[in-house]
């Protein structure tokens, strides 16, 4: 690395090549930019998707209803990984909090164990009340992170209990984790929630039910998915880590599935699209926040005073956002 000073080393081109080169403080700096919506930012993914390696790494998201242990899971595959030699980040998507609009950051603070270790990268962020289980940031973020040289990256959705199908367009093995007794057939029967299952994780496994739980998942899936891909279902205890090893076994089965049936192109077009949206998501907030404040209090006013409908009101809205992008280059 050149000896340059801070102001330099700040710059796009510096932080990606600092990124590719595995410097925890510059993929922390880059995240931090990514988050606030700074425009450097997209120029350092897109430079680090023209120079860093990203073809290796694999996502695995981790979804499922709240208090089913997802994060839990999430650390304990972390040191599953650390004991086989694997690099790890992992991406806490929380549900911003009402109130304060920030991420909730009760899932950090309960995540101990692997400080100092720097094969472990472990960010919280919020889903700023975005729908579909992650925020509009989570894809570039794992960007950041698989060019850091995190060959996993794991990524835990929020677990509101609304469908969050989005973590399929991102990762490339999605585990389902359920639980006795929340409910079950309320679980099994919620919509879109289950066809995105590549693993099933039957956790609090120290649990009654646990093991009636596993059954009748497998009983729901006598007819294997379209792809021939049955998949696996594998009890687990996050807190003692029981089955955490069996279900990073079943991870690489599924991902060796993809790679052997070809459908590992599938799921990087999808990836690619999913980053896409992701992109255009960022911009268009931005442009939105280019707005001058007292044009965008002038329609907020209007529509108060219903002078503008709000489609009318959209329609200005993109007419400055236009205008701004004319003058501004
Ligand atoms: N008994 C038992 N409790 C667990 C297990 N895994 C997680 N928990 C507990 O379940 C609660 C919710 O876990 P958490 O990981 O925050 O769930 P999340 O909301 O899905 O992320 C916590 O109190 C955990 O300690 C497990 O395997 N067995
Ligand atoms: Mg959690």
């Amino acid at each position: 690395m050149s000896m340059s000073n801070n102001k330099e080393q700040q710059t796009p081109e510096s932080l990606a090549e600092r990124i590719i080169g595995g410097d925890r403080r510059a993929l922390a700096r880059a995240i931090t930019l990514l988050e606030n919506g700074a425009p450097q930012a997209n120029r350092i993914v897109s430079l680090l998707h023209q120079n860093a390696d990203l073809n290796k790494a694999r996502f695995i998201g981790i979804t499922g209803p709240p208090g089913a242990g997802k994060s839990t899971l999430s650390n304990a595959l972390v040191t599953c990984l650390r004991k086989r030699g694997e690099k790890a980040a992992l991406i806490l998507v929380d549900p911003a909090s009402p109130l304060t609009g920030g991420a909730i950051l009760g899932d950090r603070l309960r995540l101990p164990g692997h400080s100092g270790d720097d094969g472990v990268f472990i960010r919280s962020m919020s889903n700023r009340g975005h729908l579909g289980g992650l925020s509009p940031t989570t894809a570039g973020v794992a960007t950041l992170m698989q060019a850091a040289g995190f060959k996993r990256v794991i990524i835990e959705t929020v677990g509101t209990g609304q469908a969050e199908t989005e973590i399929a367009g991102l990762a490339d093995t999605v585990v389902l984790v359920l639980v006795p007794g929340l409910g079950d057939d309320i679980q099994l029967m919620k919509a879109g929630i289950m066809e995105i299952a590549d693993v099933f994780a039957v956790n609090k496994s120290d649990r009654d039910g646990a093991a009636l739980l596993a059954s009748e998942l497998k009983m729901s899936q006598t007819v294997s998915s379209s792809d021939g891909f049955t998949p696996e279902v594998i009890l687990t205890s996050a807190l003692s880590g029981d089955g955490v090893d069996s279900l990073l076994d079943a991870i690489d089965r599924h991902y060796a599935h993809l790679e052997q049936s070809g459908l590992i192109k599938v799921t990087r077009k999808k990836r690619i699209q999913t980053q896409l949206n992701g992109a255009l998501q960022g911009l268009f907030r931005n442009a939105l926040a280019g707005i001058a404040s007292e044009d965008l209090s002038q329609v907020n006013c209007q529509l108060e005073q219903c002078i503008l409908d709000p489609y009318s009101a959209a329609e200005t809205l993109w007419n400055l956002i236009i205008a701004n992008g004319k003058g501004g280059k």
